[in-house]
């Protein structure tokens, strides 16, 4: 394994780094997290991103993880990567892996819609149909105390809850634009419980106190109203 630390590249938003930035915070894996800032200019992301993946052989897109030897592109390859590095989560049971790449995916199924809505490729009241299925989809499968591994400490699933709950950008946003915002808890009050929970964990609140661009909630078309970020 290299010994230097992982740097995650990615964009200076939530989106899809921010699950591996809160797996290498929850999991205590030191990393370099290189957010490209700002992440959106002239209307468009800021260029000069595509070379971090092409260095590599990848498309022009982020996240890319560098590694010592270890390039990565696919951010759920990152999100598994970096928990198999992780004292808290390599020696986890196959079960507790499998649920937690369940999470992972249905996060990254839920930016891909939300995202869709934010690039205009589908129209804002295509979201809230697609949303209520989903969420309660998630809402059925989450117990009613602690977290969904049974652990004492959040694993990538309840990482991956809290993003869909509380993240910016894409996925609160495009529920803002659609008129179906949940990060206030109220309509899914288990994922409201399980994103705070893994919020408050001490490792995951002093990497949310001490992230230099607030990416969780970095709301960079100030869609958000004034009491999401309070
Ligand atoms: N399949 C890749 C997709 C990565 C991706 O599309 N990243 C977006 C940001 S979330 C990007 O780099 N967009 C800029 C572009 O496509 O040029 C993954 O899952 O990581």
């Amino acid at each position: 394994m290299a010994s230097t630390s992982p740097v995650l590249n990615y964009f200076s938003i939530c989106g899809r780094g921010e699950l591996a930035r809160l797996i290498c915070a929850a999991g205590e894996v030191p990393f370099e997290d290189k957010a490209w800032a700002p992440a959106f200019e002239d209307g468009g992301w800021r260029q000069g991103y595509q070379a971090i993946g092409e260095s590599h052989g990848f498309p022009g897109t982020m996240p890319v993880l560098e590694h010592g030897d270890v390039n990565l592109f696919q951010h759920n390859a990152i999100e598994t990567y970096l928990a198999s590095l992780s004292p808290k989560y390599k020696d986890l049971t196959p079960a507790q892996k499998g649920t937690d790449l369940m999470f992972q995916l249905i996060k990254a199924d839920i930016n891909s819609v939300t995202e869709s809505l934010l690039f205009k490729k589908i129209e804002p009241e295509a979201l809230p149909p697609v949303m209520e299925k989903t969420l309660g989809m998630i809402e059925g499968l989450l117990p009613d105390s602690g977290f969904i591994n049974g652990l004492s400490y959040p694993t990538p699933a309840d990482l991956a809850v809290m993003v869909i709950a509380q993240g910016c950008m894409p996925f609160q946003a495009a529920m803002t634009v659609a008129g179906c915002p949940t990060w206030d808890g109220l309509k899914y009050p288990k994922m409201g419980r399980v994103a705070k929970e893994a919020m408050a964990y001490a490792p995951v609140a002093d990497f949310l106190a001490a992230s230099e661009h607030k990416t969780l909630k970095a709301d960079p078309f100030g869609i958000m109203p004034p009491e999401y970020s309070a």
